[in-house]
C-alpha cells in the first residue's frame, strides 16, 4: 500500500482538500514530505497543461493513483442523473475526457458527486437507469481505466451511500472496470462497521480515501486507522490510501501530521 495526498489542480470550493493550485510548488512539497503519489482533483482536463504536469510528476517521482472529478458537479452543475439530457451528456463527455487523462497517468477515475442526486418527480428506477447508462457509456471508452464509485454520506447525495448499496449496484451491472471507492469520513457516518464494509468490498475496492471523523488529518479524530489498514492488508488491497482532508490547522501541518501518523501502520 502507498500513500497519496489530494491536490486540486486549480482553486475550487470543495473544502476537504489540503492543497489547491500552484502545481509546481505543491507537487514538490508533497514529494518532499515523503508521499508516494498525488491524487489530482481536476475540474476539466482541457484546462491542464499535460506536458508540464508529466514533467513535474517525473521530476518529483510521484504517481497519480486517482483523479477526482467532483468539481464538474460542484462548479458546473454537471451530473449523470440530471433530468436534462444535454447536461447528462456533458457529464458523460467530461468523465470520458477524464478517462483519457487517467490512461496517460495510469490512474483510477473517481465517480463521486458527478453521479448527482435524485430530482423531484423523477422515479428511483429512472435515476438508476440514467446512472447505469452513463457509467457503462464511460466504461466502454477504455476498459483498462477503472471507474471507482465513491460511497458518499447522505448529506451530500441520496444515491449510493453505503457499501452494501454499492456492492449490490456493481454486482447488478457486472462491468469489470466499474468498482467501488471508500472514504473513512463517509464510512464513519454511514457504515455500521468499517472493517466489515472493507471486507464486503474486497476485490471491487479500487480506491481508498482517508480523513478522520472530523475530516481533519488522520489522528485528529476518533477513527481507528490501525484496524482499517490491517483490514485493507487482509483483503489484499495494494492500491493507494489517499488523504482527502481539510487544510486545518493549515495545509502543511495537515500533510505532515497525516504522513507521520499513517506511516506507523503503512
Ligand atoms: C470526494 O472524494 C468526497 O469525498 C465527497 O465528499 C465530495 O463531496
Ligand atoms: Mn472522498
Amino acid at each position: 500500500m502507498k500513500l497519496s495526498m489530494v491536490l486540486s489542480t486549480q482553486p475550487a470550493s470543495f473544502s476537504a482538500v489540503a492543497f489547491k493550485g500552484r502545481l509546481a510548488e505543491n507537487i514538490a512539497k508533497i514529494s518532499d514530505l515523503g508521499y508516494d503519489g498525488v491524487e489530482l482533483a481536476v475540474r476539466d482536463p482541457q484546462l491542464l497543461d499535460r506536458e508540464e504536469l508529466q514533467r513535474l510528476l517525473s521530476q518529483h517521482n510521484l504517481q497519480v493513483p486517482a483523479i477526482g472529478t467532483g468539481q464538474a458537479y460542484g462548479e458546473e452543475g454537471l451530473y449523470f442523473t440530471h433530468p436534462n439530457e444535454n447536461i447528462r451528456r456533458r457529464a458523460v463527455e467530461r468523465i470520458q475526457s477524464q478517462m483519457y487523462l487517467a490512461a496517460e497517468l495510469n490512474a483510477v477515475v473517481i465517480i463521486g458527486l458527478v453521479r448527482g442526486k435524485k430530482s423531484p418527480g423523477i422515479s428511483d428506477e429512472q435515476v438508476e437507469e440514467w446512472l447505469i447508462q452513463a457509467l457503462t457509456e464511460c466504461a466502454r471508452v477504455n476498459p483498462d481505466v477503472k471507474l471507482s464509485i465513491e460511497l458518499i454520506n447522505r448529506y451530500e447525495t441520496d444515491i449510493l451511500n453505503t457499501v452494501t448499496e454499492g456492492m449490490n449496484f456493481v454486482q447488478k451491472i457486472q462491468v469489470a472496470n466499474i468498482g467501488l471507492h471508500l472514504d473513512t469520513f463517509h464510512m464513519n457516518i454511514e457504515e455500521p462497521s468499517m472493517v466489515d464494509s472493507i471486507v464486503l468490498a474486497k476485490e471491487k475496492l479500487f480506491h481508498f480515501h482517508v480523513a478522520d471523523s472530523n475530516r481533519w488529518y488522520p489522528g485528529a479524530g476518533h477513527i481507528d486507522f490501525e484496524q482499517i489498514i490491517k483490514t485493507l492488508e487482509k483483503i489484499g488491497y495494494n492500491g493507494y490510501v489517499s488523504a482527502e482532508i481539510m487544510p486545518l490547522p493549515d495545509p502543511d501541518t495537515a500533510a505532515v501530521e497525516t504522513i507521520k501518523y499513517l506511516r506507523k501502520f503503512i
